[in-house]
């Protein structure tokens, strides 16, 4: 517990009263007399098959694999003060976690004679191409290429980088030898350390590589540099006997830096320490910890608490045996994962506007310290799921111990809170992201919390620029703890799986909730934790270790909440309900409107997202000594809330503080320039606003009402939202009705539409390039279990979803007698919206691919007298088909090819070795042009057309067959075009003020529904 509030400490100071050190004058000072070579970091012991430390040591090579990458082409708009650059720079280290961070000039004598690299790194990114089976395709896809793009980039010379910025990480206390739980993280100091700094490194090159700059990270696994002559440059230690060592942790600590060719003011070296700076830094303000986060007594994580019982008092929480809210767990129902709004977004049921903004996660990246983040949480998610040992290792069969170890590891390794609960069959979507089924594969589940971070939350509003970056930070960490322990799990033989923000088949607040780690909050969605507060995102292990669960806990948070609507009354959509708590889908909660706050996070042209309802709680808290007596009452006498809310009112909680202000409001994206954001939100309270239940209109979208599994646009009815919420009961009435058996219709259910899925995922057996120039690919896709896939026609497309925007049709041109594969030709359209440019940049033999059923809009006819083949350039695929079933029903056609070349026309080759090759007839306009009307001749009765090609092409062979006297039901042509965005039509309405009555015109008819 500290003593003084850091309110006034800015963040690029970090929490060690590092200004407090004497420095030498000038870095020319700096002497590297008796300091030993740097040796390179050996993560993975061959003696231990068991250890933890492989599993760590595939994250660090994961990172290790992408420590450059490809630079945005334009210098973002940000300040050209190397000063103010410093303090982001280091305040973005800190944002992360890291102890200490320095920065400086780079030097000839940083650069190492011979660079090292993590051993692993190739192996590894062929390794994860291989994992990557599962059409999760935005993160899989992004991070394949990040690792792609990253690759040549890091083997260029970086020597002309000319600025280094350093992240330390301080070791946490030593291990006990028998300390209970213990068993797995001896020893593990420099590699937990270098691995996390390595994080933050990754991290921090990919912003400034976003922010148009080059960067590379190095770490104690991968480097160019020497990283301690880096610390000591940067005045974050100094020589100490052949080691660097820290004023405050000594040599306790793991390096990572950042080289760049961004300008930034230098930090100065260290001096010797003399008498009078030993006591300025290390006296009386160091013990009361008066100048800074860090004191005498709080510096050494775990210092006096054994791992697995985390860093919180969690001993003194009440516990109980059921959740302080009512559940129902036998009709609970199970949902798809398409029922989560962010899959709504991005498949578009919400419109055009929350659908652009999920296109490559633009909403996460358009401010470059979350699009950094987003990258590495992509890259995470590739060990995410994977095949286990088949040997058990039948040490662990204690659940007690079970369970110490798992808390004790990941608290070791930075997890702020862990929990243990069974994961019943109910918290498992009902089908996963791709529409299949999913079947509960694991019994328990490890719920591990962290915080989003309270002193960042103290500069924000909540939901302006870095609100997204928020989240991501907290995701990303949640997404390498977890990871590692899952990969652990897996190499001792038992199945396990990490469900992330990128990638899950579980929905994570029961869990929250059943783990003991928190109660049902006003929020919605959030179950909140007594010692974070709402200001949490957890991440989940399912497996089927067996361990003890915990149990649920009470801080009074239900009765605290339902006199308080903080949260509510902050909302900016107005999403969070001021009323009271209703029973949803079987279970009491305060149901929030899931879809206004989507809207909200996904269209904010203020901010990126979100996240006010969590700063503005007052359980909110920095945790503080002078917290304790709120604390208190407010987990003793919940009742107090409302005194105890206007306190926190008063005080000003959940205003913003300017000095913990440290990111700059950038507005930009993927190879778009950062610019300064038009627009900010900086929102004060507002606390003269009385908001009441019956001045709300919310929507909730229970299990009846839920969307089908399956990746096709699937429009909001706003208006059955409404009814639904309108509907719901009290949890009185709920358990009155349980009691009197009168159970029917009780909850409502889900069902999924019967017959088989219209979309479902296929692997790229093949891709190929097949034409000269390379433009059109081929793909043979295969059923990802090796049956048949479904019958189609000649002439009949399917759709190719490599991202729910980019639906695109393609005709399959094999043979449709041959449904072990489809083959599609794709041509990439460098004018076109975008869809085959990502075929052919984005989708690789082995991944998957989402597609729709065959359907035929271009059927032959039968029993022609004569057929015609009129193919235009990719045109040519349905009519490859239709050749291949004329040629088995021994009809005859004759087929005309035409392409501008012959080296940008594809299939040429195919079509030279099919049986019916002599009736194919080939015309590449810079060789022998095709004369349209001289091959199609006069129509005789029973002749029949078919045409494939662009546009002009198929006006053309029309127009000539018209004039040839060919009628119009003897024409067939194909063409395909980008669907339309959903249609809304919005009506004039007029607002009648309830208190004052006077009436409002809507002041604008926008295109996108409003709410
Ligand atoms: C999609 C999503 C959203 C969407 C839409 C939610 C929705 N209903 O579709 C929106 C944009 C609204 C959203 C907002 C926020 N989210 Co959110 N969200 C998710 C996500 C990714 C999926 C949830 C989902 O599948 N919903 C679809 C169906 C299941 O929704 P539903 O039937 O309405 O059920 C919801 C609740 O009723 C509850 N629930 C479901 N079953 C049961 C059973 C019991 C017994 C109980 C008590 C609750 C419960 O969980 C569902 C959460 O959406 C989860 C991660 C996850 N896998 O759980 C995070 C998650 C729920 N979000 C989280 C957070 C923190 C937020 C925000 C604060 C944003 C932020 N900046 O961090 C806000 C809070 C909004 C609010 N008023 O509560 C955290 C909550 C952590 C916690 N403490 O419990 C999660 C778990 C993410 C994480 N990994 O940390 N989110
Ligand atoms: S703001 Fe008040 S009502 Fe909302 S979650 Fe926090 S304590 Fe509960
Ligand atoms: S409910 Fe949604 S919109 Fe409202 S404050 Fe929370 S995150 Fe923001």
């Amino acid at each position: 517990m500290k003593l003084f509030s850091y309110r006034k400490r800015p963040v690029h100071m970090g929490p060690y009263p590092m200004e407090t050190l004497a420095r030498l004058q000038h870095a020319s000072d700096v002497s590297l007399v008796g300091l030993a070579p740097q040796v390179q970091l050996d993560m993975a012991p061959d003696d231990d098959p068991t250890s933890i430390l492989h599993a760590m040591d595939d994250y660090a090579s994961l990172l290790d694999a992408v420590r450059d990458g490809s630079v945005n082409p334009e210098l973002a708009e940000i300040p050209d003060c190397p000063d103010e650059r410093a303090h982001n720079v280091k305040a973005f280290g800190y944002f992360l976690d890291a102890n200490f961070a320095g920065t400086c000039e780079i030097s000839e004598e940083f650069w190492l004679p011979e660079p090292f690299n993590h051993p692993r790194i190739v192996e590894w990114s062929r390794k994860c191409e291989m994992a990557a089976k599962r059409p999760t395709p935005l993160a899989v896809e992004m991070a394949l290429n990040r690792i792609g793009m990253a690759q040549p980039a890091g083997q260029k010379s970086v020597s002309h980088h000319s600025h280094a910025i350093v992240f330390a990480i301080e070791y946490p206390r030593d291990p006990e030898m028998n300390e209970p739980g213990s068993d797995w993280i001896h020893n593990l100091q420099p590699h937990r350390a270098a691995l996390r700094a390595a994080e933050v490194a990754v991290a921090a090159a990919n912003y400034l590589r976003l922010l148009g700059y080059e960067a590379r990270a190095h770490s104690e696994t991968s480097s160019d540099i020497d990283l301690r002559i880096a610390a000591i440059a940067a005045g974050i230690a100094a020589i100490d006997d052949q080691h660097i060592s820290n004023p405050f942790v000594g040599e306790r600590f793991g390096l990572a830096v950042v080289t760049t060719t961004m300008e930034i003011k230098s930090d100065l070296p260290l001096a010797e320490q003399g008498l009078a700076d030993r006591i300025r830094s290390k006296g009386p303000a160091w013990w009361l910890g008066l100048a800074s986060h860090k004191n005498a007594f709080n510096y050494q994580p775990f210092r006096k608490r054994q791992f697995k019982d985390s860093q919180f008092p969690v001993e003194r929480i009440k516990t109980r045996s059921e959740p302080t809210t009512f559940m129902d767990p036998a009709r609970i129902p199970r949902v798809p994962k398409r029922a989560d709004f962010f899959q709504r977004s991005y498949i578009g049921d919400l419109g055009k506007g929350p659908r652009d903004a999920s296109i490559d996660g633009y909403v996460v990246m358009k401010n470059p310290v979350g699009g950094s983040l987003v990258g590495i949480l992509q890259l995470y998610s590739l060990l995410q799921r994977g095949d286990h040992n088949d040997q058990r290792d039948d040490r662990l069969d204690n659940p007690d111990t079970n369970a110490d170890l798992i808390k004790a590891t990941l608290y070791f390794l930075g997890a702020d809170l862990v929990g243990i609960s069974e994961a019943p069959d109910w918290v498992w979507y009902s089908h996963g992201v791709d529409g299949q089924p999913v079947t509960p594969p694991h019994s328990y589940a490890i719920t591990t919390l962290i915080d989003q971070g309270h002193e960042t939350m103290e500069g924000a509003s909540g939901d302006d620029w870095l609100s997204a970056a928020q989240s991501m930070r907290a995701y990303m960490r949640g997404s390498l703890l977890n990871g590692i322990v899952t990969l652990h799990l897996r190499r001792l033989g038992f199945p396990s799986t990490n469900h992330t923000a990128a990638d899950g088949d579980v929905i994570q607040p029961p869990l929250v909730l059943l783990a003991g780690l928190g109660e049902v909050s006003r929020i919605g969605d959030v179950v909140m934790n007594p010692f974070l507060g709402p200001r949490l995102k957890c991440g989940v292990i399912t497996t089927e270790l067996p361990m003890t669960v915990d149990k649920p806990i009470d801080f009074g948070l239900q009765t605290f909440c339902d006199n308080c609507n903080k949260c509510a009354r902050e909302c900016p959509s107005g999403a969070i309900s001021a009323g009271k708590k209703v029973m949803f889908n079987g279970y009491e909660i305060w149901r929030s409107d899931a879809e206004k706050c989507t809207r909200y996070r996904m269209t904010n042209s203020a901010g990126s997202m979100c996240g006010r309802c969590m700063k503005t709680c007052p359980w909110n808290l920095e945790g503080i000594f002078k917290e304790a007596p709120y604390r208190f009452l407010a987990t003793r006498f919940p009742a107090t809330a409302p005194l105890l809310t206007r306190i926190d009112d008063w005080i000003g909680n959940g205003g913003i503080n300017p000095v913990k202000k440290w990111w700059w409001d950038l507005d930009g994206g993927t190879g778009r320039r950062a610019i300064v954001a038009s627009e900010v939100n900086r929102r004060g309270l507002t606390t003269d606003l009385k908001l009441k239940p019956e001045d709300q209109t919310l929507a909730c979208y229970p299990a009846d009402i839920a969307p089908t599994p399956y990746m096709e646009t699937q429009p909001i009815d706003r208006e059955a939202g409404i009814k639904a919420f309108n509907a719901l009961r009290s949890p009185q009435e709920y358990q009155e009705r349980l009691v009197s058996g009168k159970t029917e219709n009780l909850v409502p259910q889900y069902t999924a539409p019967e017959g088989p899925p219209p979309v479902f995922p296929v692997l790229v057996k093949q891709k190929q390039a097949i034409s000269g120039d390379g433009e059109v690919a081929r793909l043979e896709l295969v059923s990802m279990t090796g049956s048949p896939l479904p019958s189609f026609e000649a002439g009949a497309h399917i759709d190719v979803m490599t991202a729910p925007q980019f639906v695109r049709q393609y005709s399959l041109c094999s043979d449709p007698d041959n449904i072990s594969s489809y083959v599609i030709g794709v041509l990439n359209e460098q004018s076109g919206t975008g869809g085959s440019r990502r075929i052919h940049q984005n989708l690789r033999s082995g991944r998957p691919v989402m597609i729709s059923r065959p359907r035929n809009h271009f059927p032959l006819v039968p029993d022609a007298r004569r057929t015609l083949f009129l193919a235009g350039g990719i045109g040519v695929t349905p009519l490859m088909a239709m050749a291949h079933q004329l040629h088995k029903d021994k009809q005859d056609f004759v087929f005309y090819y035409k392409a501008r070349t012959r080296a940008g026309a594809g299939f040429v080759d195919e079509l030279a070795a099919m049986p019916w090759s002599d009736s194919i007839h080939f015309h590449f306009s810079d060789e022998n042009r095709l004369d349209v009307a001289d091959v199609l001749g006069d129509f005789q009765d029973g002749d029949q057309l078919y045409t494939c090609g662009p546009s002009a092409f198929m006006e053309a062979v029309f127009e000539s067959a018209q004039e040839q006297g060919w009628p119009e039901e003897c024409l067939h042509r194909e063409y395909f075009t980008v669907p339309d965005d959903l249609e809304y039509e919005n009506h004039a309405f007029q607002v009648k003020l309830a208190h004052s009555g006077k009436k409002s015109k809507s002041p604008q008819i926008n295109r996108q529904p409003t709410c």
